[in-house]
């Protein structure tokens, strides 16, 4: 029996488990060794193996038979798939152009394809990848970039205050972080929460904002409004390091705390409180949420959380958040990918481009000679979420062939059915592709509609060192535990191999992922494996105040509190409050969100344990509401918007509050994945709630509306039929999150 430490990619944020092996086996999967982390794991990541070893599991390359969807296939072997796949890939590229050709993938895929993904795309000259990213964290990378040229990390080991949008780590949900922030409250760090739920962490906060959900961007205007009006901003920093002061200043005029008060749905004096609180913290940190990635006005929050941290003083600073630049000891995905090789052209025709421009290359385009001066790269690729084709504009290019034909589709540890809104559309996008390939561990929704499903490799099976997404300069170790199953393989060799049928041996001269990390690991002087025999992490030295050396990363050089580059892009330089207007037949705010324990987004439902802690979707409602509406606990129920409807039972839960309405994402069956269309996921994920009209995303970037758009409940008088055939018995299974 063996101890190997394993870097675990269930989730998004990277715990580094033990994992002990036996005869190329997994006995299980236990807690970090390292007393520094030693809490971090959750219980997707202790039953990962059990999942892995699932009979469902795919183990051979399969190739469609029938019609598309109908879910017939055979058995192919790796070399004929590949084979096919390139040389149909390439007569699709020689009909319609490079451009038809697009990749969404995951978000945990950041760092363990090491880049070599975009890097075989630019070389063929496609801008069209994207990924779940888009909604999670990476456009907030990008959208940070446009205020002070980095995305910088939050220093929660040291600060005094933590402020959280919405963000509920749970034992269960991102654990580091809720460690950490448990750590940091220890040591007497306050916290603020801006929830519309008493959450775990709002429950715990010192200050809990409970706003409307979708507001946070008025409630962030209210704070600067108070913190400008009593000159509570750090005026040297605002002197000497910032552009655009006195516009900030007239726009958060015109928030006064009345008019916020009736946006948010907070008392004034709250918002005042929160407001003097961070502005005066010592040191202060507002780490990273999906809540507002997930808003028609994510642009203007995000870049309003830039500009709290920007002139109240807590940026580059200890306890604050941390600007780090490229990690010096190990090569970034950045350098790998190759976005210089895509021509100006090409880049042109990235979907979103004109439209949605906040992260796409457009933006990319502005910053580059600025992120060039300080970082020393044209190209920072921060948690993936740079370069990106907007989703939105991929998915119908896909379904309209408008503005141009994208017939080509590979799927990469992505249940891109799911993983969108308007799932109608992507539905539609999937099913008119002339080649659709899906790299995947399960049969999913998406995987059924392929033309090809490759079966990967896990954590457990493949060597890694992790890099924080490029983000802050901390490097994790990842030991290969056992060998993936006989006709598994990762996606750093799909694309190994589909770069070298296509044409581009040259440019790909790693033969393997261990050696592919070697050469990151360059800069360090050491392989891979010393790498792993004499570091769990490494964590380099931080400069704080860089910018005092370099000057920050954006077209002045300063923090742009007034951005010059969405002002060239054609959007209000100054951040703004927009939200979806109010629909009297839709009077409910419903938002996506609180994650299941035991699952990860539309993961894990094949794992029974996991089913038995939470095996249906549940929709919370306060107790009240569904007292008016008629509905008792574990009653089924229908939740509709202008766009669509789903099904689930309700929760009542005294931690709603008023008039909202919680649905879960992520939602379906896969023993109805034969029997029913998309494993009954169009009659319950989120998706197909969502409309993605230009109104109904965000103006900048094109993110949906997770959080706060119009929807309607109803009683539904019995359980969908479509249950039965799942062999649960319904509401009483029901148990609360
Ligand atoms: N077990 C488990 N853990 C996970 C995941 C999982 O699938 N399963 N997924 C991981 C991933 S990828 C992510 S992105 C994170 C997400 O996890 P979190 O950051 O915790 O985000 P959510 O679950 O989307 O929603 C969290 C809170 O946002 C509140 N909320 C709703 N609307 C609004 C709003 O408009 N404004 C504000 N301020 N708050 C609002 C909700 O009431 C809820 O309490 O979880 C990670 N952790
Ligand atoms: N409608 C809607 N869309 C969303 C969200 C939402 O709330 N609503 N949330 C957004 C957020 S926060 C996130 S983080 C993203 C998440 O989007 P994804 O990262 O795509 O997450 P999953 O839904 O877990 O899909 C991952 C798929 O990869 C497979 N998989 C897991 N590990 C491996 C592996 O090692 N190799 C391979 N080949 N496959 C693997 C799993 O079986 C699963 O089917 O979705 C975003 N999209
Ligand atoms: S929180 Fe859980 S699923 Fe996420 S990386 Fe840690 S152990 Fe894995
Ligand atoms: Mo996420």
């Amino acid at each position: 029996m063996e101890r190997k430490r394993a870097v675990c990619t269930v989730c998004d944020i990277a715990c580094q488990l033990q994992v002990e092996v036996e005869d190329d086996k997994v006995l299980r999967v236990l807690p970090p060794e390292n007393p520094v982390t030693a809490g971090n794991y959750c219980l997707k990541g202790l039953s990962a193996h059990r999942l892995y070893a699932l009979e469902e599991r795919l183990r051979q390359p399969l190739r469609r038979v029938g019609e598309r969807g109908e879910g017939r296939f055979e058995p192919v072997s790796w070399d004929e798939a590949m084979g096919e796949i390139a040389e149909r890939l390439e007569v699709l590229i020689e009909k319609y152009g490079p451009e038809t050709f697009a990749v969404s993938t995951s978000n945990w895929n950041t760092s363990v394809e090491n880049g070599l993904g975009r890097r075989v795309m630019n070389l063929l000259g496609s801008p069209n990848w994207t990924s779940g990213v888009a909604m999670c964290m990476g456009n907030t990378a990008a959208v940070n970039k446009l205020t002070y040229g980095w995305f910088p990390w939050p220093d929660l080991i040291n600060t005094d205050l933590v402020v959280l949008f919405g963000h509920n780590p749970r034992k269960h949900s991102w654990t580091p972080i809720y460690n950490l922030v448990r750590q940091a409250q220890a040591k007497g760090a306050k916290l603020i929460v801006l929830d519309p739920r008493v959450s775990g962490q709002a429950a715990r906060a010192d200050v809990h904002l409970q706003l409307r959900s979708g507001t946070d961007a008025a409630m962030c205007l209210g704070w600067l409004n108070v913190i400008i009006e009593e000159e509570l901003y750090d005026k040297q920093f605002v002197r000497d390091w910032c552009v655009g002061f006195d516009d900030l200043k007239e726009r958060a005029a015109e928030y006064p705390l009345s008019r916020v008060r009736e946006l948010t749905g907070v008392a004034e004096e709250e918002i005042r409180l929160a407001a003097r609180m961070y502005a005066t913290a010592r040191s202060a940190t507002i780490p990273w949420s999906p809540t507002v990635d997930q808003q028609v006005s994510s642009t203007s929050i995000i870049r309003l959380q830039s500009i709290l941290r920007a002139i109240c003083g807590h940026l580059d600073v200890p306890g604050g958040e941390l600007i780090y630049g490229f990690n010096e000891e190990m090569l970034s995905e950045t350098f790998i990918e190759l976005h210089e090789a895509l021509s100006p052209q090409q880049r042109a025709k990235q979907l979103g481009y004109d439209e949605y421009p906040a992260y796409t290359h457009r933006a990319g385009e502005l910053l580059a000679p600025h992120t060039k001066r300080v970082f020393g790269h044209e190209y920072a690729n921060i948690v993936m979420g740079s370069y990106m084709a907007n989703p939105t504009s991929l998915f119908r290019a896909m379904a309209t062939d408008e503005p141009y034909p994208v017939r080509a589709f590979f799927s990469l540890g992505n249940n891109t059915l799911m993983s969108y809104p308007n799932q109608q559309q992507v539905k539609a996008a999937l099913l008119r592709q002339e080649l659709l390939v899906v790299h995947e561990l399960f049969m999913t929704p998406t995987a059924r509609l392929a033309d090809f499903i490759l079966p990967g490799d896990t954590w457990l099976e493949r060597p890694h060192v992790h890099d924080s997404f490029g983000w802050r300069s901390w490097l994790i170790a990842s030991e290969k535990a056992v060998d993936p199953p006989a006709g598994c393989r990762g996606v750093f060799d799909f694309w190994r191999d589909l770069g070298h049928r296509m044409g581009l041996g040259d440019h790909l001269p790693w033969a393997s992922v261990e050696e592919m990390l070697d050469f990151r690991l360059q800069p360090l002087g050491i392989s891979y494996r010393e790498f792993c025999a004499t570091h769990d992490m490494k964590i380099a030295a931080k400069e704080y105040r860089s910018y005092r050396r370099t000057g920050f990363g954006t077209p002045s050089g300063k923090v742009e509190l007034r951005s010059s580059i969405l002002e060239d892009l054609g959007f209000d330089p100054l951040p703004y409050h927009r939200e979806l207007p109010e629909d009297p037949d839709h009077p409910f705010r419903v938002f996506v969100g609180v994650r299941e324990d035991p699952y990860f987004q539309t993961g894990q439902r094949q794992l029974p344990s996991a089913r038995r802690l939470s095996p249906l979707p549940a929709f919370f409602l306060h107790p009240e509401d569904a007292d008016e509406l008629g509905l008792a606990q574990g009653d089924w129920a229908e939740v509709s918007t202008r766009h669509g409807c789903i099904q689930g039972v309700i929760e009542r839960r005294g931690d709603m509050s008023r008039r909202h309405v919680r649905v879960p994402h992520g939602w379906w069956f896969p023993e109805l994945i034969d029997s029913d269309t998309d494993g009954a996921a169009d009659r319950h994920n989120d998706g197909i709630l969502v409309p993605d009209d230009r109104e109904s995303l965000d103006y900048e970037q094109g993110t949906p509306q997770l959080k706060g758009f119009p929807g309607a409940v109803r009683r539904l008088e019995r359980p969908p039929a479509h249950i039965a055939r799942t062999g649960l018995r319904s509401s009483e299974e029901v148990t609360a999150q």
